[in-house]
């Protein structure tokens, strides 16, 4: 969306952004491009698993005609694209910490490497010039919001970023409506694909409806035109895909599970960064895996869908 500040080009100084060969060469023959967050793959998933998956999002991305463009901060240099053995150092390297928006300064400035959460991801891919993002769920609103302020950074940077993300929804150990009300609020767009409830990451449904719903990537491709004619501040849209029906957590498992989870958090004084990783991992070992398989399908099915979005609106 135009009304991003100018992409920063690579030669524009120490702290530029790294553009891999290809995704150079994608962006300058406008050919479809998705970013790839990596927080996911170094604080969201198991290894060695999560290695693999991180492969395996890229190769889904190829096989659906666009470029994929992982995003990452490596010994102080922010890469929009990594080779494949920057990406075995995201997955494998146990000092990559977790970086959201305001922690790419410190970390370019102090020679860091981490993985970038969703805030992190869209503003240097859009800063690079990309216009699709792929992840599995947003961060938002804590359930604990009015006791711990915790409300992801991922909101109100996705306020002020023109970028289209793909997204089953925001993680369901957060407070659901209370995130959909600050999305309105921050003027962030929101697409039901395919359905007219709100994912709810694990589970199809959320429960909560969605004003729009889209069907193609088309209609994606043709809403972001239509903001693009439009102009106004920049802002993302968020296209809510849920995971396929059988392929969905058990309702009622993920309600149980989710109940003792929270109030393990609460009992270890679990805060800030580690909330998110915390819930997920306390998830995954109490369903036997089973939320990690839901988590997997999610991402697979929204990276696809990210690719075929960005084709169509590369034409
Ligand atoms: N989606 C997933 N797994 C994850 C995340 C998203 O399927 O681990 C990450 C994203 O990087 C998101 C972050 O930005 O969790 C939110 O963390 P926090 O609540 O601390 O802002
Ligand atoms: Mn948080």
């Amino acid at each position: 969306m135009p009304q991003n500040p100018a992409p920063l080009s690579q030669e524009s100084g120490r702290h530029a952004l790294l553009l891999s060969a290809d995704v150079r060469e994608a962006l300058a023959e406008r050919r479809p491009l998705v970013a790839l967050e990596s927080t996911i793959i170094a604080h969201g998933l198991p290894r060695p698993r999560n290695l693999q998956v991180a492969q395996e999002l890229e190769e889904i991305t190829r096989k659906a005609g666009a470029v994929p463009a992982t995003v990452a901060v490596l010994d102080g240099r922010a890469h929009v694209g990594l080779t494949a053995t920057q990406l075995e150092r995201v997955a494998g390297d146990p000092a990559v910490r977790k970086l959201g928006h305001r922690d790419l300064a410190p970390a370019l400035a102090l020679g860091a490497s981490g993985a970038t959460t969703v805030s992190a991801t869209a503003f240097l891919a859009a800063r690079a010039g990309l216009r699709v993002f792929a992840t599995g769920g947003l961060g938002g609103v804590h359930r604990e919001w009015t006791q711990t302020q915790d409300e992801s950074a991922d909101l109100r940077l996705l306020a002020r970023t023109g970028i289209t993300v793909v997204c089953a929804g925001v993680k369901s150990i957060l407070d659901v409506p209370a995130t959909l009300q600050r999305l309105e609020t921050l003027g962030v767009g929101v697409l039901g694909y395919g359905t007219e409830h709100f994912p709810g990451f694990y589970l199809r449904s959320s429960g909560e409806p969605v004003d729009w719903t889209v069907r193609t990537p088309q209609e994606v491709a043709d809403v972001m035109r239509a903001r693009e004619e439009l102009g106004g501040p920049p802002a993302a849209l968020i296209v809510a895909h849920p995971v396929a029906e059988e392929e969905q957590l058990d309702p009622d498992v993920h309600d149980r599970v989710l109940a003792g989870a929270l109030a393990a958090c609460r009992e270890r004084g679990v805060t800030g960064q580690a909330v998110t990783p915390f819930l997920l991992e306390y998830l995954m070992r109490e369903t036997g895996g089973a939320s990690l398989e839901a988590n997997l399908a999610a991402v697979r099915g929204n990276v696809e869908l990210a690719a075929r979005i960005a084709v169509a609106a590369s034409r």
